[in-house]
């Protein structure tokens, strides 16, 4: 055998190797044992007083690599829970009417973007704001502005502690709505998230991850509403970090999120096309969060997880999602829209909705402000301040010590997989 068919011969051996230690851990590694315990331990979950802040970012990064998620308990003082919650129920309604209203002066009115931005969306009682994209159509102002008291917490510095460490320090609120799981209703009709008719059972689900991960991307085979999907099999890497803030205490019976522990590192996706997976079904080890009201449950995108579609507890779940993502993540409108643009991705604000945002709370909208100009933050401007040092004292030497300077990388070792036979993994 020559050299190159040897090493081809040590990759397959060792890929091999690799799939059948994979699979002998996959098959003893009881997951409906570890679930239950951590389920019962909640050991995902970090109080938001504990000092040194430091602590909790540790135990939250941890249990977000380990199990793909984590809860911050008690980030909304109890006191303020039942206003913010009362707000967001407010904030909901008046979300549906003005979409609403957007539908009907776009269907039945044919009305068009600029007259609507010019007065007419106004005339109507109707909310728009114009993109940051030139030639995109407007959409609704962001939810945020229907949630003044919420605001004031969305910025906490634990939560946004966490962010930054999981993903990197620029960071942008690319979604925000309110998530309301209803109760069972006195007609009968039950609880839990989705159609009707697919509601009430603790044995249904709706398994999915969440975008940038999202496989149908909202709107599927349509350009105008699909907002772009990563590839599978997913890079293991964190690029968007989903935060449900609870306003209602959450648990199996009162529409505590689905979750499988682990999924976020498994290359297979409920709703992948060659995966075997029903997204309805139970699967072995999946748990369901519990969490006081005013907690905060981050999770990142690549998990499999699912709304409660049953809620037996008498009350609505009441809770406010977003979704955090990093600089380089594109979060621009990859869906336009065609007649109106009602997807809640990078819903826009005006210069003075930004103004009145909390301080804090600023800097992770600022590019759904046309007004604007979105530059990098300080601590990533100090990251490339210190490698254009680094740049300039390598020409320095260049100039100072010609010579010198030829051994001064003779300690570095790159590591390389053995030469291939050329056979790409993808
Ligand atoms: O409602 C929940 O608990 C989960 C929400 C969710 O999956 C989402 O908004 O992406
Ligand atoms: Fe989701």
């Amino acid at each position: 055998m020559s050299i190159i068919e040897l090493h081809a011969k040590a990759d397959r051996l060792e890929k091999e190797l690799r799939e059948t230690r994979d699979r002998i851990a996959r098959e003893t590694h009881d997951s409906e044992v570890v679930t239950a315990e951590l389920a019962r331990t909640r050991a995902y979950a970090f109080s938001a007083q504990a000092d040194p802040v430091e602590e909790l970012v540790a135990g939250c990064a941890d249990s977000l690599s380990r199990y793909g998620f984590c809860v911050i308990d008690n980030v909304i003082p109890r006191d303020q829970v039942d206003a913010i919650r009362n707000e967001i129920v407010e904030a909901q309604a008046a979300i549906r009417k003005n979409v609403e209203g957007i539908r009907r002066l776009f269907d039945e009115e044919g009305a068009n973007a600029e007259e609507l931005l010019a007065g007419k969306a106004a005339a109507n009682g109707v909310e728009l704001r114009r993109v940051r994209r030139v030639g995109h159509p407007p959409k609704p102002p962001n939810d945020i502005v229907r949630m003044p008291q919420y605001a004031e917490h969305l910025a906490n510095l634990a939560v946004t502690a966490v962010a930054r460490r999981v993903l990197d320090e620029h960071l942008r609120i690319a979604q925000l709505h309110p998530r309301i799981i209803e109760a069972d209703a006195r007609d009968g009709t039950p609880g839990g998230f989705g159609s009707t008719k697919y509601r009430g059972r603790a044995d249904s689900r709706e398994w999915h991850t969440d975008w940038p991960h999202d496989l149908s991307a909202y709107g599927r085979e349509n350009p105008n509403d699909n907002v772009g999907c990563v590839r599978q099999p997913f890079p293991d890497v964190t690029m968007c970090l989903v935060m449900i803030w609870y306003m209602t205490d959450v648990d199996e019976n009162s529409g505590g999120t689905w979750i499988v522990p682990g999924s976020h590192k498994d290359p297979r996706n409920p709703r992948g096309p060659n995966d075997g997976i029903s997204v309805t079904a139970p699967i072995p080890g999946d748990m369901q969060v519990s969490a006081p009201a005013g907690s905060v449950y981050i999770q990142d995108s690549r998990c499999w997880h699912a709304s409660a579609m049953h809620n037996p507890s008498g009350r609505a779940r009441v809770a406010v999602v977003n979704r955090w993502c990093p600089w380089w993540v594109s979060v621009d409108d990859y869906a336009p829209g065609d007649k109106y643009s009602v997807n809640t991705v990078c819903q826009p604000l005006s210069h003075e909705e930004y103004r009145g945002l909390p301080a804090a709370l600023q800097p992770f909208f600022r590019h759904v402000c046309p007004d604007e100009r979105d530059t990098l933050q300080a601590s990533v401007l100090e990251r490339a301040e210190a490698a254009g040092r680094r740049t300039a004292a390598g020409f320095r030497q260049l100039e100072e010590d010609v010579e010198g300077r030829v051994q001064a990388n003779a300690h570095i070792r790159v590591p390389m997989g053995s030469v291939s036979s050329g056979i790409s993994k993808y």
